[in-house]
């Protein structure tokens, strides 16, 4: 995918206490600095102009902007996150977007979405259905899709475990080609495309973000990397061991557009 420019939010002070389900212990503040630090280097070496947000201790989970808006086409929709602790995130990110985008769509009440469960795929977007975002937000987000043609459907995630979003699952890697985990490849909707099914035991890799020509990836993971790298395609492996703690992946740490 090829993108000009991307939002991102250090975490700040509070980091510690956003959302988890990993079970793996509290980030450390000044590691997921470093990581953060390295992760907007790699997105401006790829070519991605980065604006760098004021860390908001208000929202411990504001750093995963990801999750605050949908950016597609020119067409941006401020989401309605699932996560009551996580809606103020919306209000404090909409001037920062607003100068890009001066005429947002919303996701509307009762639906919900969070963008960590939108995966474009070319013209194609997979929306997932989650314990964050529901069939009401699901249905509102494709029919603004659709009016800058962008077809889209929905995939039940609920019950995988692990699995906070669609995207904690799926990566686009180009053309009809998509990274999967086993337990994701093996639900409907994904006819037709050419799976890269994640090694067992890798699944957290799944999380990948393809960024003009190359594909940041989470360090640790050997045989995944092996995988994209053998579809040609040149690998940036990127530490986000502080973020895995909060179930947070490469792709939430920015709005990229
Ligand atoms: C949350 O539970 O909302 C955060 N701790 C992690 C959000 C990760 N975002 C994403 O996968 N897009």
């Amino acid at each position: 995918m090829s993108f000009a420019r991307a939002l991102a939010r250090p975490p700040g002070r509070t980091f510690a206490d956003g959302l988890t389900t990993a079970g793996l212990g509290p980030p450390d503040l000044s590691v997921a600095l470093a990581q953060h630090a390295a992760y907007v280097a790699a997105l401006e070496s790829s070519g991605v102009e980065v604006t760098l947000l004021p860390p908001d201790d208000r929202f411990p989970d504001s750093t995963f902007v990801e999750d605050t808006a949908v950016l597609a086409r020119g067409l941006a929709v401020l989401c309605r996150p699932g996560a009551p602790s996580r809606a103020g995130e919306v209000e404090a990110i909409r001037p920062a977007l607003e100068a890009w985008f001066p005429s947002p769509a919303f996701i509307e009440a009762p639906g919900t979405v969070d963008g960590g469960d939108v995966c474009e795929a070319g013209d194609h977007v997979f929306i997932g259905v989650s314990d964050r975002t529901n069939e009401e937000g699901a249905r509102q987000l494709a029919a603004l899709l659709s009016t800058r043609g962008l077809g889209s459907s929905f995939v039940d995630v609920r019950g995988i475990p692990g699995l906070l979003h669609l995207k904690s699952g799926i990566a686009w890697l180009g053309g009809q080609t998509l990274a999967l985990t086993g337990e994701l490849a093996s639900r409907p909707g994904f006819d037709g495309w050419t799976a890269l099914v994640v090694p067992p035991g890798e699944e957290y890799a799944a999380n990948a973000v393809l960024v003009n020509g190359r594909v940041l990836v989470a360090a640790g993971f050997p045989r995944f990397e092996a995988a994209v790298r053998a579809l040609g395609l040149p690998v940036v492996p990127l530490d986000m061991s502080e973020y895995r703690k909060l179930d947070g992946g490469l792709s939430c740490l920015s709005l990229r557009f």
